[in-house]
Parts: structure tokens; sequence; C-alpha cells
């Protein structure tokens, strides 16, 4: 039984890692990883909702642009959610990100779907389209926040 609670959490452990393959050195390290990921991919997020919301003339190409890196980072921060990740340095991270792994799983993997269509709505050069994906993206990162991060 022990030998399968110890698979199970090896198995959820190498899932959450796998994209990015990054190593830390200590929890500290995995932390600023993920924060770092989340503020890069925040900062290019904010600029498509700039357009969506209408606060900035939409641009096709500089949407587009935006739209990809937010594609690519959303792969990444999961990584440093890792086991023993839960303290180490200031983090919002509720310890439900470590006791309910599937159910955070199943947020990330959403963000990254969602992502992945904003993408592909960016490349439409449709402003209406992308108005549509980045409401949708930014869905995942509110539910996932309600969720999982501290207020
Ligand atoms: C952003 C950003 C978030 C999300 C979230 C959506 O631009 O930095 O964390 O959108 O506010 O509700």
């Amino acid at each position: 039984m022990k030998a399968l609670v110890a698979l199970t959490l090896a198995a959820a452990a190498l899932t959450l890692s796998a994209p990015a393959s990054a190593q830390f050195a200590k929890a500290e390290d995995a932390i600023k990883y993920r924060q770092s990921a989340l503020f890069v991919m925040g900062q290019h997020f904010g600029r498509l909702g700039a357009m969506a919301n209408g606060r900035v003339p939409f641009d096709a190409k500089v949407a587009q642009e935006n739209a990809d890196v937010v594609a690519h980072m959303a792969k990444l921060p999961w990584a440093g959610f890792g086991p023993g990740t839960d303290k180490g340095a200031s983090t919002k991270a509720l310890p439900e990100i470590w006791t309910e792994q599937a159910k955070f799983k199943d947020h990330a993997e959403k963000l990254e779907a969602e992502s992945v269509k904003l993408a592909a709505a960016a490349k439409t050069g449709n402003l209406d389209n992308l108005k549509t994906a980045f409401g949708a993206a930014a869905g995942t990162c509110k539910a996932c926040h309600d969720n999982f991060r501290a207020k």
C-alpha cells in the first residue's frame, strides 16, 4: 500500500514536471521559477487583454506574437509545483495544490488548452475571435486562482 502511494505520488510529480524538464536545487528555486513563468505569461496575457478590451488599438501581428508567447509559457509553471515546494520562499500557493493534485493538474491543462486556442484565434487576425478566446483563457486563470491561490 505504501509502495502504491509512493508510486502514485511519483507519477503525479512526473506528469506535473514533464513539459519543462526543469531541475531545481532547492524549493526556493522552484518557487521563483513558477512565479517568474506566471509573471512573464501574465505580462503577455495583459497585452492581449488590453486589445481585447479596447484599451489599446488591435494590432494583429502584436496579438499573434503575444499569444504565441502565452501558449509556450503556459506549459512551464507546473514543473515548479513539485513535492516539497509548498514552502521555502514567499508564496500564495495554497496547500490544496499538493493535497488535490488531480484537480490542480486539471486546471493547469485547461489553461494550456485555452492558450493554444488563443494562439490559433490570434492567428486569424480577427478581433472578435481574439476577444472570445481571451475571455475563455482568462476564465481558466481565474478559476485556478480562486481555488489554489491565497487572496
Ligand atoms: C491576467 C492576469 C491574470 C488573469 C486573471 C483573469 O491578465 O495576470 O492572472 O488575467 O486576472 O481573471
